[in-house]
């Protein structure tokens, strides 16, 4: 019988108590507000987080698919650029999938920081992965990476530091968040590199089915955000009153999610009353879409250079090696 120890869980910030207290305090900005927003960082409770899950594995949302081809198909090439002995940070690590093809090509990885807000999820996954790379130090870091983040130093004889952002989550910040999430990015991989995945401007038909799945896994998503507020702030948001709705902003190069009204009706959240008209939104979600060299251009601006691109075969995903300097 083998035992694993459970990798230690670093807590660069206590996130997580003062999470429920954001998403109140942005519900409620979002509900005063005359046209309503909110991050879709609320999406992923438990129940949200399995949702997504599902999504990835839908057949109308190409970019897990052909993402995971492009890893599949450069993982060699990758590694080499890496080296022996490397450090890889995954900036907000779901499942840590995808990480996988990537430490199965490397020549004897040292350490892996898997970085989440989310620690219960983030010490699952990073047990798993622990459990299946006894060679390896999973040190999973509970933080918020989108502020400030500080990292331990490399230990003693690390190659390369290398960051992993993939899913092209990059394209759910606006874009003064995305150069600010990459400005950090240089910082703290300075003389290493970041691998970053970015799904592609497209015809707007494959990201109309992507976003409004024919088995309606994204419409639960998307409702789940009302269902989570129910649960956790009080709301009483009525989820068949309201109907999930993407589509594709060509002047923005974005996917909008919103939640509409299906009627006009009122929603009560603590004493406050908030009236939605027939069609009024909440939205949820931007999901950017980028061309290659816009992508090179904004992480230039961030303090990268820009190095090689690798596509799938319909240029569907981007995965991109960006060079941090000293
Ligand atoms: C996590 N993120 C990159 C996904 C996306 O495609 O923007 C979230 C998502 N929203 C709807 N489907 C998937």
């Amino acid at each position: 019988m083998s035992y694993v120890m459970k990798p230690h869980l670093r807590v660069i910030r206590p996130h997580e108590e003062e999470s429920q207290s954001e998403f109140y305090r942005d519900m409620l900005t979002a509900l005063q507000a005359p046209v309503r927003t909110i991050s879709p960082k609320y999406f992923y409770d438990a129940e949200g987080s399995a949702l997504f899950d599902a999504i990835c594995e839908l057949p109308e949302y190409y970019p897990t698919r052909t993402e995971f081809g492009i890893l599949r198909t450069s993982a060699g090439e990758i590694a080499e650029r890496i080296g022996p002995n490397a450090e890889i940070v995954e900036f907000g690590a779901g499942s840590l999938r995808k990480v996988r093809v990537l430490l199965d090509a490397l020549d004897r990885p040292r350490r892996f920081l898997p970085i989440d807000i989310s620690g219960e999820h983030l010490q699952a996954a990073a047990t798993r992965l622990q459990q299946d790379y006894a060679g390896l130090k999973v040190e999973p870091v509970v933080a918020d990476y989108t502020q400030a983040l500080q990292l331990p130093e490399p230990l003693p004889g690390t190659g390369l530091r290398v960051g992993f952002f993939p899913g092209s989550t990059i394209g759910n910040f606006n874009p003064d968040e995305a150069l600010r999430f990459l400005r950090m990015a240089a910082r703290v991989l300075r003389g290493g590199a970041l691998l970053l995945g970015a799904d592609l401007v497209k015809d707007p038909s494959l990201l109309h089915a992507a976003y409004s799945d024919a088995q309606g896994v994204t419409a639960a998503f998307n409702l789940n955000l009302l269902a989570r507020a129910n649960r956790e702030l009080g709301t009483d948001f009525a989820l068949e009153a309201f109907s999930h709705a993407a589509f594709y902003n060509a002047p923005m190069r974005r996917i909008e999610m919103h939640l509409m009204s299906l009627k006009r009706q009122e929603v009560r959240m603590c004493k406050n009353t908030f009236t939605f008209e027939e069609g009024e939104t909440l939205h949820t979600e931007n999901s950017h879409k980028f061309t290659i060299e816009g992508l090179r251009a904004l992480a230039a601006q961030a303090g990268f250079e820009p190095g090689p691109v690798w596509t799938d075969p319909n240029r569907k995903f981007s995965l991109h090696w960006l060079t941090a300097p000293n």
